[in-house]
């Protein structure tokens, strides 16, 4: 069985899809551990309910972020993982943990990425009066939400929308996509090479595969 780390911040929600998809049988994986930056992190609890091993490493008291890194991979290191997975953990990586990590580190982020990198994606996709909107997963690499993109699902914007229903909206595709790449990868179909992503030894297109 290959074994899962799943860093977060908050509420866990795509914590909470791959923990379902192990349980189903859609994901040959376990998720032995979830590592948060927050004590509050309602994913915390969801983990617990599971019976999954948590950690709580503040960034509060680390003099740089560096120093913050190194103990976060010694953390994540702890649990002996195959993949990592960030799922919304707010803190941006230095080297010294996405290098630990590079290849078997993957992201979710709520654009479609190269648009609206960082944070208020929703928010920024309503300004600009996009038709549609979507989410990302792609490899972490040192780049803030550049590492090569895996696959995307999109969503329309509609009349009416705001950044809550577009967020709502575009969370009900990442609890798909986000079990469907992890299983790709613990299958053994997903690579980083050469600064692309592979599925099944052919590179993925720079938007990903595209799930709809
Ligand atoms: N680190 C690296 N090196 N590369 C990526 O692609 C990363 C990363 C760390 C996190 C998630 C990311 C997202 O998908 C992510 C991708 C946090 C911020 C941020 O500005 C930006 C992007 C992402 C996560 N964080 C503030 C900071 O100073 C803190 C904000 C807060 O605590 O609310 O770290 O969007
Ligand atoms: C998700 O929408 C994810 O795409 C986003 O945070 C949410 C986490 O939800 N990630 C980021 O914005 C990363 N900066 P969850 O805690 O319910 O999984």
């Amino acid at each position: 069985m290959k074994r899962i780390v799943v860093l977060i911040s908050g509420s866990g929600s795509n914590l909470q899809a791959i923990i379902d998809a192990c349980s189903a049988g859609n994901l040959q994986a376990q998720v032995v551990g979830v590592v948060s930056n927050k004590g509050d992190a309602y994913g915390l609890e969801r983990a617990a309910k599971a019976g999954i091993e948590t950690l709580v490493l503040s960034h509060k008291g680390f003099g740089d972020r560096e120093s913050y890194d190194a103990a976060l991979v010694e953390a994540v290191n702890g649990f002996e993982p195959d993949l990592v997975v960030l799922a919304g953990f707010m803190r941006i990586l230095t080297p010294v943990f996405v290098g630990a990590f590079e290849g078997r580190l993957l992201n979710i982020h709520p654009s479609l990425l190269p648009k609206y990198k960082g944070l208020h994606t929703h928010q920024r996709a309503l300004d600009e009066g996009d038709a549609e909107h979507g989410v990302s997963v792609h490899f972490v690499t040192a780049e803030l939400d550049g590492g090569p993109v895996i696959a995307q699902a999109k969503v329309a914007i509609e009349a009416g929308d705001d950044a809550d229903s577009l967020a709502q909206k575009v969370h009900r595709q990442e609890h798909i996509l986000y079990p469907l790449v992890c299983g790709w990868f613990v299958d053994g179909r997903l690579q980083m090479g050469e600064g692309r992503a592979w599925l099944d030894g052919q590179v993925l297109p720079p938007c990903g595969y595209a799930i709809n």
